[in-house]
């Protein structure tokens, strides 16, 4: 608790400093600026989740100079060869800024972990389409549905729905419409916890395996897997933070080096320091040190 305390005030004072700093300056004591994000009120489903400027993802296609905006940003822990986009749950205002994102990255995973709706409260809106005759657009960006299919009830708490989608660009007719994957998480209540870690672990191999696949297929480099929530902090944070532990680990111990350092916090720090509030609660932190032992004992 208090490692993750230490965390929250380190958050809390880079805020403070930001407020104090009007938001748009970058300075030595305070280089982290929020201020594209904030003028951006349409484009961001909470009011006080931003993405820092520095770490922004800035959509590439676009006119006129002012609409690179996206509430989305590169995250990477430090030494680990994983990188993310960490997104919020996309709004109908923006469901063609995330495809070209998915395009123009060349992302080809889509990890979700909300419900589209939880408590009558809308977590996510419907952004993909099951058009499965017309293909939808998206701006420049056509959807193609292909299918759908689920492990389990769609009510159990382990349930992943994996849809799979063809998307091309009508820009770039050259381009071959790549297939794009999203794993659906069910099981994850906002600001809570998995039931078990079993399904957390489940979901990340899953996610890790069918990027290898398209890693594989693919004759360029493939861009980062894009992994969302409602506001893309809490869920999201604490899926690639034991995404990043594990694979941390495993190369710590390929190279012989020490493994006793506190690998989750140090990611939780280096994480908060590219999107605000990654990993949400104190429980969804704990949560995070559960699944990397729980992996580590073998019990997945
Ligand atoms: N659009 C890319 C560029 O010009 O940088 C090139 C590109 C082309 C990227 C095809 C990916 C492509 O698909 P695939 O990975 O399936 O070969
Ligand atoms: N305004 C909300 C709040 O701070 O409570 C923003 C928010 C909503 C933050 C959901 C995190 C949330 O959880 P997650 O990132 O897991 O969707």
């Amino acid at each position: 608790a208090e490692s993750f305390h230490e965390i929250e005030r380190i958050e809390q004072r880079r805020l403070q400093s930001l407020m104090l700093h009007n938001s748009n300056q970058v300075t030595p004591d305070c280089p982290f600026s929020i201020s594209a994000g904030m003028e951006k009120g349409t484009k961001n489903r909470y009011n006080n989740i931003w993405p820092y400027d520095h770490a922004r993802v800035k959509i590439g296609e676009c006119k006129e100079g002012d609409c690179d905006y996206v509430n989305a940003s590169f995250v990477q822990a430090e030494k680990c060869n994983k990188r993310y986009i960490a997104t919020q749950g996309p709004l109908p205002a923006t469901y063609e800024d995330f495809w070209k994102v998915i395009w123009e990255q060349n992302s080809r995973v889509i990890v979700m972990l909300t419900k589209e709706e939880e408590a009558g409260r809308i977590q996510c809106h419907r952004y993909w389409s099951e058009c499965t005759i017309n293909p939808c657009r998206f701006g420049p960006i056509v959807l193609q549905f292909i299918s759908e299919s689920s492990n389990g009830s769609m009510n159990k708490n382990n349930t992943i729905v994996t849809r799979k989608f063809r998307l091309s660009h009508t820009n770039h007719p050259e381009i071959p419409a790549r297939e794009i994957t999203q794993l659906h998480f069910l099981g994850w209540p906002d600001f809570g916890i998995p039931d078990s870690p079993n399904h957390i672990l489940n979901l990340i191999d899953i996610a890790n395996f069918t990027q290898s696949q398209a890693v594989q297929s693919s004759s360029h480099t493939v861009g980062p897997m894009v992994v969302h929530c409602s506001a893309g902090c809490g869920r999201t944070g604490a899926f690639c933070t034991i995404d990043s532990t594990l694979s941390l680990l495993n190369e710590i111990r390929e190279q012989g080096l020490d493994v006793s350092q506190d690998l989750v916090q140090k990611v939780v720090l280096k994480f908060r320091e590219q999107r605000l509030s990654m990993v949400q609660t104190l429980r969804q932190y704990v949560f995070c040190y559960e699944a990397v032992l729980w992996k580590l004992i073998g019990a997945a």
